[in-house]
């Protein structure tokens, strides 16, 4: 058997360089990128490997190991799952900055393999620099944090023990229904030991994407139960975007008449102006998906997890004898809302369905009714979007709405956090599958920058729309300077308002009187009360590298827009808009979202707010 000598991060660093996902018979490198930051656990292994190996296995240069793992989420999610990117960092910090970042990856379902260094395997001279120390347990580090929120942990203690963590590692990563944050750890002394790999191991390795069929007898019973109801609704979500059946559930959804709803995640999976398109669901949807959904008797759910902005915390779907059936790849999704499981790749789903029901429509004045809600929410979003004047400050509506005159079907709009993705939810009007990218499983603040770097790496020549709030600015502007550096021209635009606009709503509702949430000078009276603080986030952006154009009027603000989408260099858009106390969101959408409150209280605010709050939860109702 030949072998070849290399040390463990030089034969990770080979392996990962041979290896490809297949789908409907098209081939694409898995591992297309590494991005890192070194310190002492990966400077001498992963980083020596990176530089022998050559640029057959490009690196991209970050500046904070959260922030990378968003840019390779970003990436995943633009490339359907089929392209990944690695991440390596040092030990301590550097690694244990990945947990959000992997948390995000996991609850999305999104491919990202993390390589964060470890503590010495063979223990010379303990503890090293940066390493945790834990009396009664010799071996745990830091790195095991990483442990939950990963869909495969492995720690290579052995150099032998990368072939089967290497090939498991694979294995999840390319499983549509296992994906996720995918952790090697790798104890820094291992990566620089030498070993005689077979070299099978570095055989070129093609991991083929199932797309599984559904069972008949499942099959049939949801079909039964699709015949049988007279007020159907689709719920769509992720699961729709990453088969790729769009088109399968466009076919659905104009033969049979059945309105589609979309979560945060499935949105875009009709274009809006797909006659069955209601728009999104739950609590940040449109008026029109939530009376839908609160007279279904049946729900369709395919690819969604139906988290409670879906399900208006339990309180949505109020039809007496409301059922379920729900295609998805995973048992466990399926399942959820004692539906009919339909266990399949969504778009093998769909077209199964789609064959089944040959024949089949809703009623029709069940299409009017939903035509007409449709067109008067319409209405709605145009005078949201539609300024008074020119010359007037925009609202956060109204620069969506700006956009919407703007973008083509190619443009990418990314957001993650805050009050934006409420109102691009309810407002956003999809032009193709995949522009609408809102990250809304962990709705991390900060995901948006280097999302979308990750995205336009994925998406060459798209123009890329980062849209963040001030506090998200603020949160996690780093990358910033890796787009500059890499000539990445995503388009950034800020939205200051001083402050959380959406937790100081959210509070004034829950009794909390808007505490801690706007960014303002200390008063004398010791409360945040002051004026809106003198930061200048312009001047900042513009001090990482970044063109950077004010816009002060909403005239200013399509000029700006229209520069910042032909720019070919990372251009930022600033604007003020509302304050977080003056904020004019969209219209309500009609479905609660459960937030406790507090039971006891003297303030009048949280007093009336409890007497709402157990209005709202006697409503709630547990699907059986
Ligand atoms: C990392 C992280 N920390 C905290 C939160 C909770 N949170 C959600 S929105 C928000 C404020 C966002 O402020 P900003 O970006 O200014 O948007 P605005 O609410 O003003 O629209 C906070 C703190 C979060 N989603 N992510
Ligand atoms: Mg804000």
């Amino acid at each position: 058997m030949s072998t070849r000598r290399l040390t463990t991060a030089q034969a990770l660093v080979a392996f990962l360089a041979r290896q490809y996902t297949e789908r409907d018979g098209q081939r694409h490198r898995l591992i297309n990128a590494t991005w890192g930051i070194f310190g002492h656990g990966n400077v001498a292994g992963i980083g020596q490997a990176l530089v022998e190996h050559g640029p057959d296995m490009p690196f991209l240069q970050g500046r904070n190991e959260q922030a990378m793992v968003h840019a390779a989420v970003g990436y995943a999610r633009q490339s359907n799952r089929l392209s990944a990117h690695a991440v390596t960092t040092s030990i301590g910090p550097g690694a244990t900055n990945l947990v959000t970042g992997a948390a995000l990856a996991t609850i999305n379902h999104l491919p990202v393999l993390l390589l964060p260094g470890d503590t010495f395997a063979t223990r010379p001279a303990d503890p090293v620099l940066q390493q945790l120390e834990v009396p009664h347990a010799g071996d745990v580090s830091v790195n095991d944090t990483l442990r939950p929120v990963s869909r495969y942990f492995d720690r290579i203690t052995r150099p032998e023990a990368l072939v089967p963590a290497a090939l498991a590692a694979m294995r999840v990563l390319t499983d549509p229904a296992t994906t996720g944050a995918v952790t090697l750890a790798l104890p820094q002394d291992v990566q620089a030991e030498a070993h005689d790999w077979p070299e099978e191991f570095f055989a070129e390795r093609v991991w083929r994407v199932r797309r599984p069929r559904p069972d008949t007898a499942e099959l049939d019973a949801a079909v039964r139960a699709v015949t049988a109801a007279e007020r159907p609704l689709i719920v769509a979500g992720g699961g729709v975007h990453h088969s790729r059946a769009e088109a399968a559930l466009h076919a659905l959804a104009a033969a049979t008449g059945i309105p589609v709803a979309s979560t945060q995640a499935g949105k875009g999976a009709l274009r809006h102006d797909h006659p069955a398109d209601v728009g999104g669901i739950g609590h940040t949807g449109t008026t029109t998906a939530n009376r839908l959904a609160r007279t279904a008797d049946l729900v369709i759910g395919v690819g969604t997890r139906y988290t409670d902005f879906t399900t208006a915390s339990a309180t949505l779907f109020a039809h007496p004898g409301v059922r379920f059936v729900n295609l998805n790849i995973t048992g466990f999704d399926a399942h959820k809302m004692a539906a009919l499981p339909l266990v399949a790749d969504a778009r093998e789903g769909l077209e199964h369905l789609f064959e089944a029901l040959q024949g089949y429509t809703v009623p029709a004045h069940y299409q009017i009714e939903y035509h007409e809600e449709r067109t008067r929410w319409e209405a709605r979003v145009t005078s949201a979007f539609t300024p008074a004047g020119d010359d007037a400050r925009p609202t956060q509506a109204q620069v969506l709405g700006a956009l919407d005159t703007l973008v083509g079907g190619d443009d990418i709009l990314i957001n993650a956090a805050g009050s934006l993705p409420g109102d691009l939810h309810g407002l956003w009007r999809p032009r193709s599958h995949d522009q609408y990218h809102v990250e809304y499983g962990y709705s991390c603040m900060g995901y948006e920058i280097p999302a979308a770097i990750g995205a336009a790496l994925a998406a060459p020549g798209r123009p890329v729309w980062a849209l963040v709030g001030d506090g998200t600015y603020l949160m996690n502007p780093t990358e910033i300077v890796t787009a500059v550096q890499e000539n990445v021209p995503i388009k950034v635009v800020v939205l200051q308002n001083h402050g959380y606009a959406s937790i100081g709503g959210l509070s004034a509702s829950v009794g909390a009187e808007r505490f801690g949430t706007a960014y303002r000078h200390r008063a004398p009276d010791g409360t945040y009360t002051g004026d809106p603080l003198p930061v200048d986030l312009a001047a900042n952006a513009a001090s990482l590298g970044m063109r950077v154009l004010r816009a002060h009027t909403v005239r200013d603000l399509r000029e700006a827009l229209a520069e910042a989408r032909a720019a070919t260099v990372p251009t930022c858009v600033y604007t003020e808009t509302e304050t977080p106390d003056t904020v004019s969101g969209p219209p309500a959408s009609e479905a609660w979202w459960d937030v406790p409150v507090a039971e006891t209280a003297t303030r009048t605010a949280a007093v009336r707010a409890r007497e709402e709050y157990d209005r709202q939860v006697a409503a709630r109702r547990r699907h059986l």
